[in-house]
Formats: structure tokens, C-alpha cells, sequence
């Protein structure tokens, strides 16, 4: 029961970091399972971490006392010391994707964590606030406050990253990209963690590359192959797959963008 846990999480545990629970050297990911009714208990905490909901809808997560609906596509940001909780107000079993990057403040010995009370119902009583500041892109309300380090706007409605995957222009080999940023700065959403969308053309594979980031990747939709440092994993919905850091890659979609 959700009463017993701090969260009901299946934790994507990577074996080669055998007793550890890490799924890439500095990120952990889940899929989190809220019950109908359930709360999850409010906390913060110095790690950096992401929901991205594909079958959440009448799930929400508080952000510092703004509730954060989460409707197919969304990605929803709980930065560093900022309180969340979860709650399930529908009537089925609710799950999400997400992701933190626990295992790097864990080697910085800067791990730390402070549990709230599901039973304060203040908490949970709560509209957008503030998350209606941040909701025009381009525009920035006078007297908004942001914080330096991370996002001021928490929820990224799905509904804009498909409008502007599909206006955006592919690249050089067909994929077309966009990244989550940071409206006040334009760079990545946390100091410690980037968000991008990713569309694969619906005929031929990426071009190679690699990078100096470990990468945890979520099939959102459709189905295809990705070539992770010389092997060739098949993948199809909900399915995640990591993209070690330093490792050449390359994505092929089946059958449509
Ligand atoms: O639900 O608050 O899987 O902060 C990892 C970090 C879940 C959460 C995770 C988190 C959470
Ligand atoms: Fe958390």
C-alpha cells in the first residue's frame, strides 16, 4: 500500500551496476503506479528529477503548490528542493514514466532528502498558481519570480511538443528535434538534466553519434530499432532503453513518423 512507501515505483535497476540501483552511472529511472485515491507523499529533495505522462490523465503532481495536471505527452519538472506529491483522482490504475539523476548526487555525496505529510490536505488544495505565468512561450509576465538553477514553468503540455515536432524542420537525416528549456535562460530545464523530444523520420535510421552524456530513452510512441555501441535493440511503446555516455547511436523507425 501506498500508506507503507515513500513511492510505488518499479525501478528500471541496470544489473551491470549489480547491488546499486542505477540505471545509468548518474540517472535512475521508474515507472511509478498510483492506485485509485492513492497520494503519494509530498517531499523534496537535492535530486533533480522528470514525470513524463503517456497514460496519467486525471493524475496530477503538486509542484511548490501548483497542481501540474498530466495529460498525454506532458513532461512535468520537480527541480531540486522544490516539494512534490502525486495524487490518482481517477478511477484505474495510473502510471508514469520517471526519471532523476539520484545516482550523481549520490556521488557527490549530496543527496539529500525531506519528507513532507500526506495528511496535510493544504497541500493538495491547490490550482495551477503560478504555472499560469509561464504558459506563452516567449513571453515573460513582469514580476514573475525564477529561480536560477532550474525552470520556472514546471508543466510542459504535450499538446505544444507535438504541435512544434511537426512544424519543426527534420535534419540532416530526416529526425526532427526539440528540447525543453528553460524560458528565462533558453538552456536545459535543470543545471543537471535535459529534456528533448525526438521524432525519427519514417524511413531510414539517424546518423551516427555519440556524446558526453549518459541518455535514459522513452518510446512514446511507434515502434523500430535503435544500435547502441554495436547492438541492435528492437523497441516499440512504453519501452525505455539507455544510451550510455560515449556510446555511438543511431534510431530507425518502422512504418511512420
Ligand atoms: O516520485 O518523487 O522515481 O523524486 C525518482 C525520484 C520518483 C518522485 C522517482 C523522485 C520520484
Ligand atoms: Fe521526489
Amino acid at each position: 500500500p501506498v500508506e507503507d512507501v515513500e513511492r510505488r515505483a518499479l525501478i528500471m535497476a541496470n544489473p551491470d551496476f549489480g547491488d546499486k540501483t542505477m540505471t545509468t552511472n548518474n540517472l535512475l529511472s521508474a515507472f511509478t503506479v498510483l492506485e485509485p485515491g492513492d497520494r503519494a507523499v509530498p517531499h523534496r529533495h537535492t535530486a533533480a528529477a522528470i514525470r513524463f505522462s503517456t497514460r496519467a490523465e486525471g493524475a496530477a503532481t503538486i509542484v511548490n503548490g501548483r497542481r501540474c495536471d498530466m495529460l498525454p505527452g506532458d513532461l512535468i519538472l520537480t527541480p531540486p528542493m522544490c516539494w512534490h506529491g502525486h495524487i490518482n483522482d481517477s478511477d484505474h490504475r495510473i502510471i508514469w514514466f520517471d526519471a532523476a539523476n539520484i545516482p550523481l548526487m549520490n556521488a557527490l555525496d549530496a543527496h539529500f532528502f525531506e519528507p513532507g505529510n500526506r495528511e496535510d490536505n493544504a497541500f493538495w488544495q491547490v490550482d495551477e498558481g503560478d504555472e499560469r505565468l509561464w504558459d506563452a512561450a516567449g513571453l515573460v509576465s513582469g514580476g514573475a519570480e525564477a529561480a536560477v538553477s532550474h525552470s520556472p514553468k514546471y508543466r510542459y503540455p504535450g499538446e505544444a511538443t507535438r504541435r512544434l515536432l511537426g512544424a519543426s524542420a527534420p535534419g540532416p537525416d530526416g529526425s526532427r528535434t526539440v528540447r525543453y528549456v528553460n524560458p528565462v535562460t533558453g538552456g536545459s530545464v535543470m543545471t543537471t538534466l535535459d529534456c528533448h523530444a525526438v521524432r525519427l523520420p519514417n524511413e531510414g535510421a539517424t546518423r551516427l553519434k555519440r556524446g558526453t552524456w549518459n541518455a535514459i530513452c522513452l518510446v512514446v510512441e511507434g515502434e523500430g530499432r535503435s544500435t547502441v555501441g554495436g547492438e541492435t535493440f528492437e523497441w516499440s511503446r512504453h519501452d525505455v532503453f539507455t544510451i550510455p555516455h560515449w556510446t555511438w547511436v543511431s534510431h530507425e523507425a518502422d512504418g511512420g513518423d
